[in-house]
């Protein structure tokens, strides 16, 4: 745990007592601060209660008695409108921040040399983090992983100079660190997502650009029209930033990915780092970004070409995306339950030919309609959860469909049409483009019941 001992001795109320709200109510107290914590939900007020904080109900305090209002990333601090406590705190004039903007504070005081790699994007994010870890690991450094990829930030190994922390920050998170100030901030993409919370994308994009505003170094991607407009702000103001770009392998100066190669640029000269061709965690070309940003971030080490080869060959990949789950004779199973939006999807959709594709749940504004372009990939849909008459609407006529209602039934029809076709490679893919929460508590577990599916219908040696 990382105390935060910046805290000492001051009263700091904290609303949201989630996985990361208690570990900051911990890292809290444990630095000497007086916390008085809340959560509109009981479970979680008895949960705290029962790990020794007394909860404060936060709509009847004194709120001139707290120097810092400590907000969780799910919370609504701006909109649809600031959440009740978010008013609170204005009115009385006392700072909101969150767990990040405390390790910050946290990194300054104790360890400013300690190498604190941010990572955001709209996608590939997670797949970065875990990327990015996986290979100062392979150069023998001592990692922390953490941030939006679930293990809250003030429950890592406490900061030391030679410790690397490679943390994976969402909008929510950055919005609520004022002074973010990474050693490399990573910036992948922006494409519209979570936009009722941001209220509009260049609100999104102006939170998404302060988390390489105060990097030391930054890394950008080029290849969409946002971030290249940020990467152009930071070369403007001199500061240290890397180009990166797979859309565009004839940048002058950068990394760029040309065919399956990671390649140095300088002043148009190419120097091969790293060949991507082969690594089945890497595949596809969203994934040849996420590794192009991974090498970036490792800075002086990625000299060391045979090394940063050998990271990548050896990267397990994320469990959920395009994770390859099994097989059977020629049918591939893949689970890409992270893909809770059509740009996400598309991903997938990209990666693979002849698709038994398994679609639906709670739908994101405009639903499939941009991944028609690729309908040509899939041979059949597989429509389940809350979304299906809506897509259903957008296949008709383009993809032949099925409505199956739950996973499991969608997942045996898949398996069924897949082993009667006649393609070389057909791909059963969960690729949802939805959230998960008309059926299931969250991506995981919609992800974990497609696997037990797949599990039983490959020990039965096909549907019946
Ligand atoms: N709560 C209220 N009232 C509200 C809203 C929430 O009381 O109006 C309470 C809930 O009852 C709950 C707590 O707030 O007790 C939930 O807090 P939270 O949603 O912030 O969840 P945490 O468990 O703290 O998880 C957070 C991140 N969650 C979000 O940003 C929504 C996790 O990212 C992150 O892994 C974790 O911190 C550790 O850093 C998840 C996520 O969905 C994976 N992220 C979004 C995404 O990737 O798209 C941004």
């Amino acid at each position: 745990m990382i105390a935060a001992t910046t805290f000492a001795g001051k009263r700091v109320a904290l609303f949201g007592l989630g996985g990361s709200g208690l570990a900051t109510a911990f890292a809290l107290k444990a630095g000497g601060a007086i916390v008085a914590v809340w959560d509109d939900n009981l479970v979680a007020r008895e949960k705290a209660e029962a790990e020794g904080f007394a909860p404060v109900d936060l709509a009847d305090a004194d709120w001139s008695q707290f120097s810092s209002f400590v907000l969780s990333p799910g919370v609504p601090l701006t909109h649809p409108e600031p959440h009740w406590t978010v008013k609170k705190a204005q009115a009385a004039g006392v700072e909101i921040i969150g767990d990040v903007e405390i390790f910050c504070r946290e990194r300054r005081e104790h360890a400013p040399a300690a190498p604190f790699v941010a990572i955001t994007g709209t996608n590939g994010k997670s797949t970065t983090t875990a990327l990015t870890a996986h290979l100062f690991r392979t150069f023998g450094k001592d990692v922390q992983m953490g941030g939006n990829i679930g293990t809250p930030i003030l429950s890592l190994a406490p900061l030391s100079d030679e410790r690397v922390y490679v943390i994976e920050l969402s909008t929510f998170q950055i919005d609520l660190t004022p002074t973010l100030d990474p050693s490399v901030g990573l910036l992948l993409n922006l494409t519209p997502d979570h936009i009722d919370r941001h209220g509009t994308m260049e609100h999104y994009a102006a939170i998404k650009e302060r988390l390489v505003a105060a990097a030391e170094r930054a890394v950008i991607s080029v290849d969409d029209h946002f971030v290249r407009e940020i990467a152009e702000r930071r070369f403007a103001a001199g500061r240290e930033t890397i180009a990166m770009s797979v859309a565009h392998p004839e940048l002058a100066d950068g990394l760029v990915v040309q065919g399956v190669t990671i390649e140095h640029r300088s002043a148009r000269v190419s120097t091969p780092i790293a060949d991507l061709s082969g690594i089945a965690s890497l595949r596809g070309a969203h994934n040849a970004q996420n590794a192009v940003a991974a090498v970036a971030a490792l800075g002086d080490l990625a000299s060391d070409h045979a090394r940063v080869q050998a990271g990548l060959c050896s990267f397990p990949g994320l469990a959920h995306r395009m994770e390859n789950i099994g097989s059977l004779g020629r049918i591939l199973f893949v689970n890409d339950s992270k893909a809770t939006n059509a740009d996400a999807a598309e991903k997938a959709l990209l990666s693979y030919n002849d698709i038994f594709w398994i679609i639906g749940g709670k739908s994101k504004e405009g639903g499939i309609e941009p991944l028609r372009p690729l309908f040509g990939r899939v041979a059949k849909a597989y429509l389940i959860g809350a979304a299906t008459e809506d897509f259903a609407r957008t296949l008709e006529g383009a993809v032949a469909y099925e409505r199956c209602g739950t996973l499991d039934v969608a997942a045996r029809a898949a398996a069924r049409d897949a082993a009667r076709s006649q393609a070389q490679e057909p791909v059963v893919l969960l690729s949802p483009a939805c959230a998960s929460y008309d059926q299931f508590p969250n991506f995981e577990k919609r992800g974990d019941a497609f696997r037990s599916v797949v599990v039983e219908i490959i020990s039965n040696g096909g549907v019946s």
